[in-house]
């Protein structure tokens, strides 16, 4: 029985359970994904070592010796350059890695330490406590477009979150997401709906940390932005360009630089009198980050799998995990605002998934700003964090039209309610169809993912700590 078949059995079977108190479903695997087997890949682009996006729009790219080669088109899809990058001259790639279902599934794959690396990263990202995978269908692949609840290790932890699902197109009236949990772990899925939001043309939706749909008209590029070195971060994160600031990779591979913070200002012009601002903010944890967690239960040994019980039942081992991360600022940062008063946390920016990090709106109070320049603080540990894009909107939030839509046949998912879609073991997927309603005329549409839940990471899929 092909995946496809098991996993539309799977969303008839949903339509048979109802939820009384705190519930969970299994849901019937899908094949697994043999651990240890590095699946096929294709390059779709480079990030060079210079901070230059080179996109392979002709055929893809590929491992030649040292250095990876691929086609690039002029646009026109008729002229076609090859192009030879030495491995050293590589930061990050995009690679395609195909599935067993539809005609393929992009998968981005952000690496820090060129492309052997970043091959590495194949199985580091399916080892670490990320998921589930989201995946959207365009019309012809499945493409990841979220990995909702990065860090969320136990009901303590659960959390909703809302993220634009850029791959996601409307066919034939309907929507296609597929869930799949690819790593070693238990997602649960509490609620999950899609948000269809008709705006007006050109204008940019972005949802907020807490759900609020925003639009952004005038977005704003910090004038300046530097570290404590001086370092100027604008060719990093004036644009939303998929080149990530990050801390510089030298020493990353130590716990102490993970965990070590910086200071980055971000200076942005203010209108006078500007009452209020909308943060734009891009980023996610590094892949380094996204092993933070991990790292620091296995420093418990042989009592991990105690821990892992004690943190699920939110025991002093939740408390001291999550003062930890909150301490750390390991999976969200403080954003401080320069008042008259000196600087003031006015929000706290969310971290996630280095694998389909999501953009976020984040309105901060400027009464007690004054003068024409506006000053943004982030303390980010060094290594663990990455940031695309920054930017500052002044203009009111326009009128949009949201409607929220239910899967067809999941009622597990349609309330937070503690009745949770278990997918479990690795390998587990379940395809949810959503029914589009009509557009409102000259409108266009953006669409939300918004989720909500958690997963269990296994104590055998924590690895012995480093010496
Ligand atoms: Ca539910
Ligand atoms: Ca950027």
């Amino acid at each position: 029985m092909n995946k496809k078949l098991i996993a539309l059995i799977t969303v008839v079977l949903f339509t048979f359970f109802n939820c009384i108190s705190t519930h969970v479903e299994e849901v019937v695997p899908g094949k697994s994904i043999p651990r240890g087997k590095a699946p096929s890949l294709k390059i779709l682009g480079v990030v060079t070592t210079s901070d230059k996006w080179i996109e392979f729009n002709g055929k893809p790219g590929r491992i030649v010796l040292t250095a990876i080669e691929g086609e690039v088109t002029d646009g026109t899809g008729k002229t076609v350059k090859r192009i030879s990058i030495p491995l050293n001259e590589v930061k990050r790639v995009w690679l395609r890695k195909p599935r067993g279902f539809g005609s393929g599934v992009l998968l981005p794959i952000v690496g820090v330490f060129g492309f052997i690396a970043a091959l590495g990263i194949i199985a580091l990202a399916a080892a670490d406590p990320f998921c589930p995978f989201i995946y959207s269908f365009d019309g012809n692949a499945y493409t990841l477009d979220a990995e909702p609840f990065a860090g969320a290790i136990g009901p303590g932890f659960k959390r909703t979150e809302w993220k634009v699902l850029s791959s996601l197109a409307e066919v034939n009236r309907q929507y296609r997401l597929m869930a799949i949990n690819e790593v070693d772990a238990a997602d649960y899925i509490d609620h999950l709906q899609l948000l269809a939001v008709d705006h007006p043309r050109g204008v940019i939706v972005v949802p907020g940390i807490s759900g609020a749909v925003h639009t952004v008209t005038d977005p704003a590029a910090p004038l300046k932005a530097y570290d404590p070195d001086g370092k100027d971060l604008l060719p990093f994160v004036v644009n939303n360009d998929e080149v990530y600031w990050q801390a510089d990779d030298e020493g990353q591979e130590t716990a102490g630089a993970v965990e070590s913070k910086t200071e980055l200002i971000f200076e942005f012009p203010r209108p006078k009198g500007a009452a209020e601002a909308k943060v734009i903010f891009k980023g996610c944890n590094s892949f380094w980050g996204a092993g933070v967690l991990k790292r620091r239960l296995a420093m418990y040994g042989k009592n991990a799998a105690a821990v892992l019980e004690e943190i699920k039942n939110q025991g002093p081992a939740f408390f001291a995990i999550k003062d930890m991360l909150a301490a750390e600022e390991a999976l969200s940062l403080q954003l401080r605002v320069e008042t008259t008063d000196g600087w003031k946390t006015m929000g706290s920016i969310a971290g996630g998934s280095p694998l389909a990090p999501g953009t976020l709106v984040y309105p901060v109070d400027l009464s007690g700003v004054t003068g024409d320049i506006l000053r943004i603080k982030l303390t980010p540990p060094a290594a663990s964090w990455m940031i695309d894009y920054i930017a500052v909107d002044y203009s009111r939030d326009l009128p949009v039209k949201v409607a929220a839509l239910q899967a067809v046949h999941s009622k597990l998912l349609a309330a937070r309610d503690d009745c949770y879609l278990k997918l479990s073991p690795m390998g587990a997927s379940v395809l949810l169809i959503f029914n589009s309603p009509p557009r409102c005329p000259g409108m266009e549409r953006t669409i939300i993912l918004e989720t909500g839940g958690y997963y269990d990471i296994h104590p055998d899929s924590i690895a012995q700590p480093r010496q």
